[in-house]
């Protein structure tokens, strides 16, 4: 672990860089610049960006302009809360850079705090759907829960699951950074490419949008002095929680719709550190007309073509059986209007593209699940109707 792990910069925001302010931190992302992958290369900002931003001024110094334009490219930069002014400066010193910037969404994986949620005027269920049964809907019913599932009897890794305490108050499931690398769980699903499809990272703009300010007002103040800054940013879905019948409209929707899911696998995949392989469950696999490769599906189709597609030969390791769901991510897609699906919950579906779509995409995803006595886990397949 501490070859690869570093400290950052040792002061806060863009006053902590600057020529000869070096850190062990920058010299290991600028070691994955040098590495001679063309793979994109992820960066989860948590708290403050500035030894990011200390790698690119001494990349540029040392390297050519050719090598930093590439390097800036290769970047998939997720940006929890803008905590540090340096994003922004980052993102109007460097404006090709991929750059996510999450002030909301990143807090719901079991959160948000309440006060977030009242800021942002959204009534009703604050802390998202309960996904921690039995226990009660608060901050203390979810450590509960995490107490029994990871952190007791589930090994040293287990028993390393920080609790979120501030003062001596504990506060919503400890989640830090993990919201940002969920979506790559699910290749099938998410695209860190196309954003605003969606997945168990949440979902953004299609496009950089310019100035989406940190919610510190102190940072805002830093920001606006950069001059103008373009990323991507948030977006809201509408979800009606299956279990409860409630309806959520927000910019937590789209994370809160996969909790249950994500929730299951943390709970599932903690007993793969202490159980033998027939005592824990495992993942089933979908397959879209026999293809079992984790990927996202594309179709060419017509308009007003009828569309049979058949994941029957999905499966689960553990011979477990298996729940189907077809549904449509409509604002995923670009056709607006919404489409009913008959036979949503067989192994096979018929789907009739709209005769009015013409050079729009349809977005329809297969979500499995297993039935199994620790819990069900899923998996995804997104197929992509381009209609022309
Ligand atoms: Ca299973």
């Amino acid at each position: 672990m501490h070859s690869i792990v570093a400290s950052g910069q040792w002061e806060y925001g863009i006053e902590g860089i600057g020529e000869g302010k070096s850190s062990p931190g920058l010299s290991l992302i600028i070691k994955s610049f040098l590495k001679d992958d063309p793979r994109p290369i992820y960066v989860v900002v948590n708290a403050g960006s500035n030894t990011l931003a200390q790698a690119l001024i001494d990349f540029e110094t040392r390297y050519s302009a050719q090598q930093l334009d590439a390097v800036v490219r290769k970047l998939r930069v997720f940006e929890n809360g803008a905590q540090d002014n340096a994003g922004a400066w980052i993102c109007s010193k460097y404006p090709d850079i991929h750059w996510i910037r999450s002030n909301y969404q990143t807090y719901c994986y079991g959160g948000p705090m309440p006060r977030t949620a009242e800021k942002l005027q959204v009534k009703g269920l604050k802390k998202g759907p309960l996904t921690w049964h039995p226990y009660a809907y608060s901050d203390l019913g979810q450590h509960q829960w995490t107490l029994e599932h990871v952190i007791a009897g589930h090994g040293s890794l287990g028993a390393y699951y920080p609790l979120r305490m501030m003062g001596n108050r504990l506060f919503f499931l400890e989640g830090g950074g993990t919201i940002p690398w969920l979506g790559l769980v699910n290749q099938g699903l998410y695209s860190v490419d196309h954003l605003s499809w969606g997945g168990w990272s949440g979902r953004f703009t299609a496009e950089k949008v310019p100035n989406i300010w940190s919610r510190y007002e102190r940072i805002q103040k830093d920001e606006e002095s950069y001059g103008p800054f373009n990323l991507y940013t948030e977006v809201a879905d509408h979800w009606v929680d299956p279990v409860t019948d409630s309806v959520y409209h927000n910019v937590f929707a789209p994370v809160y719709r996969w909790r249950q899911a994500f929730f299951n696998d943390f709970k599932c995949r903690m007993d793969w550190c202490v159980a033998d392989y027939n005592k824990a469950n495992h993942n089933p696999v979908a397959a879209v007309n026999g293809d079992s490769e984790e990927k996202i599906h594309f179709f060419q189709v017509e308009p007003g073509k009828s569309i049979q597609l058949d994941a029957g030969a999905s499966s689960d390791p553990d011979g477990d059986q298996i729940t189907f769901h077809w549904w449509i991510y409509q604002k995923a897609g670009t056709y607006p209007d919404p489409i009913e699906i008959q036979d949503y919950s067989s192994s096979t579906v018929s789907l009739q593209i709209p005769k009015d779509g013409l050079g729009k995409d349809l977005h329809l995803i297969l979500e499995i699940s297993d039935h199994h006595v620790i819990a069900s886990m899923y998996d995804y397949r997104r197929i992509v109707f381009q209609i022309r």
